[in-house]
């Protein structure tokens, strides 16, 4: 697309990203970061806003107004550091509510639970001056195909959409669609399905989708072809990049890190596509860094986009296209591999 070269990326990521290295089989490696020290990291790693689940910004389940004041209060530390809020996510797979889903669950109060947790995640966003409220369904699945009523919970998931529109007339839902982990099969496993019921909703133009790499390859598809599905619907609105070796638990690893040609097409599709969103890198640190070493695989995500954003402004389109012309994809292909080897 002509016009993009000179655009300049914003980067996020969220304070989730700097973990402590538990997994389910160990305890933490690492000391818990305060959320202040996290925040401090942000502009020397070089990014430029941060991503946030309800619950990082302020405790669940407090009152109107305390959930207000301490929201405020994260808003003023992120603004004397300059940074944005890019995202709200209502974390519902952590309450002992939400143990069976949140909207699909099978229980009245637990459902209830959801959707009014939800939408103070979107008095939250408001407050932080963000318009974006994104849904990872993490436990809107099951483990057994009998637990649930499949076609009861495509509608619950609809009507939990609606009911946020409503709520709040500027709001924007972002699905992020994920096919397991942590359920066997979620019910919305990758974002066609999500875009399928984005038409659906009340209002579908405030209606898009997150894509995370990692997501699409667990589902076994490209996550560059995913993103340019989106990107022609436009609405491809935010990204987790990142890396993933093969059909595994989610690994989150360093963008580009496993496949770097995978990553190169993924950055081609956002460049070309005219993509204009925020560059969010949901990566998690190797268990066994060391806590000196704990925000390495963010900066080292980032300098990956970038490395591969030169790579993809410097293609000879007139190449990529005379090779096209002639069906010779074998020439295609070496001259892909040539200029991602610098050659
Ligand atoms: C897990 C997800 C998760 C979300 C985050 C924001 O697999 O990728 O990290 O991105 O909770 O919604
Ligand atoms: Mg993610």
């Amino acid at each position: 697309m002509a016009g993009t070269k000179n655009r300049t990326y914003r980067f996020t990521f969220g304070p989730w990203n700097i973990s402590t290295g538990a997994d389910p089989f160990g305890p933490a490696v690492r000391k818990e970061v305060a959320f202040a020290a996290k925040i401090r990291e942000y502009k020397k790693l070089g990014f430029d806003g941060v991503q946030m689940h309800d619950d990082d910004v302020v405790e669940a389940d407090l009152d109107p107004s305390a959930t207000e004041r301490g929201a405020a209060k994260v808003k003023k530390i992120l603004d004397s550091e300059g940074l944005f809020c890019e995202f709200i996510a209502p974390r519902l797979w952590e309450h002992p509510k939400t143990i069976d889903g949140g909207y699909t669950s099978n229980g009245p109060a637990e459902r209830k639970y959801a959707l009014d947790r939800s939408r103070r995640a979107i008095d939250i966003a408001r407050v932080m001056g963000c318009r974006d409220l994104v849904l990872w369904l993490a436990r809107e699945g099951t483990y057994i195909r009998e637990a649930k009523d499949p076609i009861t919970s495509v509608g619950r998931i609809v009507d939990a959409v609606n009911a946020f529109l409503e709520y709040d007339r500027h709001i924007r839902i972002l699905g992020e669609m994920k096919p397991n982990e942590p359920m066997d099969q979620a019910y919305l496993p990758t974002p066609g399905h999500f875009m399928g019921l984005c038409y659906r909703t009340a209002e579908p133009s405030r209606v898009g989708v997150l894509i995370e790499s990692a997501h699409s390859i667990l589902a076994g598809l490209d996550p560059s072809d995913d993103m340019a599905y989106t990107l022609w619907h436009d609405k491809l609105w935010s990204v987790h990049l990142n890396d993933q070796n093969g059909l595994k638990y989610d690994q989150d690893k360093v963008f580009g890190s496993v496949d770097l040609r995978r990553a190169f097409n993924t950055v081609w599709v956002l460049e070309r596509g005219g993509y204009d969103g925020c560059i969010g890198l949901d990566v998690k640190a190797m268990r066994t860094t060391r806590a000196a070493d704990q925000t390495k695989h963010l900066a080292n995500s980032r300098a990956m986009f970038l490395r591969l954003l030169e790579l993809v402004r410097s293609v000879d389109d007139a190449r990529v296209e005379a090779f096209r012309a002639e069906r010779d994809y074998e020439g295609l292909e070496m001259y892909i591999l040539e200029h991602l080897l610098g050659g």
